[in-house]
């Protein structure tokens, strides 16, 4: 297996953390991503859509997206379940993993994409380039408070995001919260559940930056 990485952007994070909580070993190859490495022919030719992360399998086989390869390691390897271990459990944390991902993840990619320099003309990943929304770049940051809320409300009545147990939600949920830094949305001093949840989930091995 080879998994294609860029040590500094938060979708291979997810992955990242992943793998570490699952306790593998799988060969890395970083992407630059200032470079625009991700946008070569040679990297389009592994994935069209121009993003990191990727699992390239022995096979052959190429899983193109966090959720595609996180399945593929939990079904694959039994050791540490992250994604649920029948029907319900597995559609309670996809659940909660989605409403991480859209109102987390995406939320904070909006903000930052839409205002940064650097990504002037790469408002959106991909190979065509969308320019910059400035008002999309302040919903972002509305989202991602509001997100924190959310997150403030869920641990104040549940240990972890999908329930009594770490599983991928919070592998989500956490990058998200550390990716809003990114924007200058932090966590405020009264969200006390939050704050609970994000010391006991950053201190985990894998989560170690
Ligand atoms: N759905 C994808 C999203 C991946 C994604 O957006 N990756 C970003 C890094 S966090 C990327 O590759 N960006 C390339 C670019 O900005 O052109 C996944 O989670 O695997």
């Amino acid at each position: 297996m080879k998994f294609y990485d860029c040590a500094t952007a938060p979708s291979p994070r997810r992955v990242r953390i992943f793998i570490a909580e699952k306790g593998l070993d799988i060969p890395v190859v970083q992407v630059d991503l200032r470079s625009r490495e991700q946008l070569t022919e040679g990297f389009l030719a592994i994935n069209p859509h121009g993003t990191v992360p990727v699992l390239e399998l022995d096979d052959g086989t190429v899983l193109l997206d966090s959720n595609s390869i996180c399945l593929y390691l939990d079904e694959t390897y039994e050791q540490n379940n992250l994604m649920g271990r029948d029907p319900k459990e597995k559609a309670v944390i996809a659940g909660w993993n989605r409403m991480a991902e859209w109102d987390g993840l995406a939320a904070g990619a909006e903000a930052l994409r839409n205002h940064a320099k650097g990504m002037q003309g790469r408002a959106l990943t991909g190979p065509v380039d969308y320019e910059q929304i400035p008002e999309l770049a302040e919903r972002g940051r509305k989202r991602a408070a509001h997100f924190l809320e959310e997150l403030e409300h869920r641990f104040s009545e549940s240990e972890f995001l999908a329930g009594d147990r770490f599983t991928i939600a919070d592998i989500t949920a956490l990058v998200s919260v550390d990716f809003f830094k990114w924007v200058k949305v932090e966590p405020v001093d009264s969200q006390n559940s939050l704050a609970r949840w994000y010391a006991q989930v950053s201190s985990r091995p894998g989560a170690v930056d």
